[in-house]
């Protein structure tokens, strides 16, 4: 609200990889910063490429990713910012720890679950990476051979397969509303 001035936040986007997480976020960002709020997204992009390059899949090495980039997003929340996180973040367990991050700041979180059924995200297979998990030459791969752990109490469910990016992002636009953020 106008008395309080704007507060950051972070919006966490799970789920499978090709899902649209970062189609959405992007759209996202660029809708809120057009409307005057700050915004950044982070993603495995430019996470795992800098700071977490040290990290890979296991389930150790999603922790530890989960945990840092949930450090980072509280940092660009508490600088008033609207931290958009796309991470498939498979373990309810890391997004607990992510949540409790910024809870323990008093920063607004909210787990947005990106709805795609794992036959469309592979039917899609923007990058191939379903085909290399299908045939071996990846391990470890999200929904193949490494469970997602559906969201149970997400503030938020996207589905995505009916709707196009921009409806999908009004969802949330929607949300951070009648949450008093925008
Ligand atoms: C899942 C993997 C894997 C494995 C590489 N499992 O579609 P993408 O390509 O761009 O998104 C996926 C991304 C997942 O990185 P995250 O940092 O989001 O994962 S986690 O939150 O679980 O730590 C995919 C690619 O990296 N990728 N190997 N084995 N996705």
């Amino acid at each position: 609200g106008h008395l309080r001035g704007f507060r950051g936040c972070t919006v966490w986007l799970t789920g499978l990889s090709g899902a649209g997480k970062t189609s959405i976020a992007f759209e996202l960002e660029a809708y809120l910063v057009s409307h005057g709020i700050p915004a950044y997204g982070l993603d495995g992009d430019n996470m795992r490429t800098g700071l977490n390059k040290d990290l890979g899949f296991s389930k150790e090495g999603r922790e530890e990713n989960i945990r840092r980039v949930a450090e980072v997003a509280k940092l660009f929340a508490d600088a008033g910012q609207v931290c958009l996180c796309s991470f498939v973040s498979p373990f309810a367990e890391d997004r607990d720890v992510a949540r409790r991050i910024h809870r323990d700041s008093d920063l607004p979180f909210f787990e947005v679950f990106i709805d795609t059924p794992l036959h469309v995200c592979e039917e899609r297979d923007t990058k191939g990476l379903y085909q290399k998990a299908r045939q071996g030459v990846i391990k470890g791969f999200t929904g193949i051979d490494q469970p997602y752990e559906i969201p149970e109490n997400p503030q938020l469910v996207v589905k995505t397969v009916k709707a196009t990016i921009e409806e999908s992002t009004m969802q949330v636009v929607e949300m951070l509303q009648e949450n008093g953020i925008i």
